[in-house]
């Protein structure tokens, strides 16, 4: 089974390992449970139970926040997608990764690094190895910058860079998200998204990082809004504590987000793939065509399956349905180009686990469509486009 490989990235107390439990509550239980739903993540029960556990101890207003991740604890989550067949069981249709290093980890010095060895080591193979990079910016820093508080300042002049450079050594076709965490603290300060990326694209550092990956991948480059527990949960205090509001109840926001994100930019970032490797094929006018979606779609289609054959090599029906999986994204990427329907192409050498499959792909799939093009709606500036080049030389 194709399996995305995710890590997350972010200084101590970003709010990495809140946002995974939060992310895991509203898109495995809770959904789960969601009459509407097409789809849903599973973990093994050790890792679904450690995370409920989680959840558990972050929602209880009587008890404290969890601890900090020690530097050489690396929770590795494994989750499953599912899709949900027409009679309503779940197809598992990939596996997503999650890799929560302690932020500790990346903002160590050399000498200090020496002495962690071998986890740093897979640190570094794992950012190599990466699909996508989560990288999670501290809300509540952020909304010290957007007060004209020096701390706020000197986080985005200072404390972000370990997360950029980072990204900056990656794979360069490794899809981006940058989420901005404890969202809660900027809303109640009528603190909008576009104000907060209109501030982050003022630092050469950060622009510089997003338009390279922002050109390299399509445009699969995200800034989102996220708050794991919701509004009126947490406060924040003089002292700069954040505090649980006795008797209040989290409600995860946005946290499904980064998740719903990722199959489209994947997407995105296959067919600047394909673009590359066929470039030198294609006369240049087709290519620039290409480049800008439309028109060559069918064209790029046909291309991106010849890929995705070469790309899930083997036979039997493991490989079988990872390519009809695979195969369905590139469809349902291609109509969100194309903004118009294609009529169903059925094989018939097509098996019935292959058609129940694409099937439930689909409604996955067009579920997604919705949730993704809403929030796109809402927040309009947080999709940096290829195209969009943000300013390098500000002061
Ligand atoms: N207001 C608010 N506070 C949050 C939210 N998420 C996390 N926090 C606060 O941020 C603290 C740190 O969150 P963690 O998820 O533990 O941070 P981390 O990034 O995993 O940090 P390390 O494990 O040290 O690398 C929590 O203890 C909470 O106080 C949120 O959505 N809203
Ligand atoms: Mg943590």
């Amino acid at each position: 089974m194709k399996t995305f490989k995710v890590v997350t990235l972010g200084e101590v107390g970003a709010g990495k390992t809140v946002f995974m439990a939060a992310m895991f509550r509203r898109l495995g239980f809770e959904r789960q449970n969601l009459d509407s739903a097409t789809y849903y993540l599973t973990a093994a029960d050790t890792e679904r139970n450690q995370l409920q556990e989680l959840w558990a101890t972050i929602a209880d207003p009587g008890l404290p926040w969890p601890e900090s991740t020690t530097l050489n604890r690396v929770p590795r989550l494994n989750f499953t997608l599912n899709a949900l067949d027409s009679a309503g069981d779940a197809q598992p249709v990939c596996m997503i990764q999650y890799i929560d290093y302690s932020g500790e980890r990346l903002s160590r010095t050399g000498e200090e690094q020496g002495a962690a060895g071998p986890v740093q080591q897979e640190f570094r193979d794992h950012i190599r190895e990466a699909d996508v990079l989560l990288a999670l910016l501290d809300g509540r820093r952020l909304r010290q910058l957007m007060r004209k508080d020096p701390q706020g300042e000197r986080y985005l002049r200072h404390d972000v860079l370990p997360t950029l450079s980072t990204i900056a050594e990656s794979r360069s076709d490794c899809v981006v998200h940058f989420v901005i965490t404890k969202w809660d603290l900027l809303e109640q300060q009528n603190i909008s998204l576009d104000l907060v990326i209109d501030e982050l694209r003022k630092n050469k550092d950060f622009a510089a990082v997003v338009n390279r990956r922002a050109k390299r991948t399509g445009g699969a480059v995200r800034i989102i809004p996220v708050s794991s527990v919701g509004r009126g949960f947490a406060a924040i205090q003089d002292d700069d504590r954040i505090t649980k509001v006795p008797g209040a109840r989290p409600i995860p926001w946005n946290v499904d987000v980064p998740v719903v994100a990722l199959l489209p930019d994947f997407y995105s970032r296959m067919l600047e793939d394909i673009r590359l490797t066929y470039e030198r094929r294609l006369p240049r006018k087709a290519a620039s065509l290409l480049l800008r979606g439309a028109r060559l779609m069918p064209f790029a289609e046909a291309q991106l399956e010849e890929w995705i054959n070469r790309y899930v090599a083997g036979e039997g029906t493991e490989k079988t349905l990872e390519r009809t999986f695979l195969t369905g994204l590139v469809r349902w990427g291609g109509r969100r180009t194309e903004r118009a329907a294609e009529p169903r192409r059925r094989s018939r050498r097509e098996s019935r686990a292959a058609e129940e499959l694409r099937r439930a792909c689909d409604r996955m799939f067009a579920q997604i469509e919705t949730q993704l093009t809403d929030f796109e709606h809402h927040f309009p500036d947080s999709k940096v486009r290829a195209e969009d080049a943000w300013p390098e030389d500000a002061p």
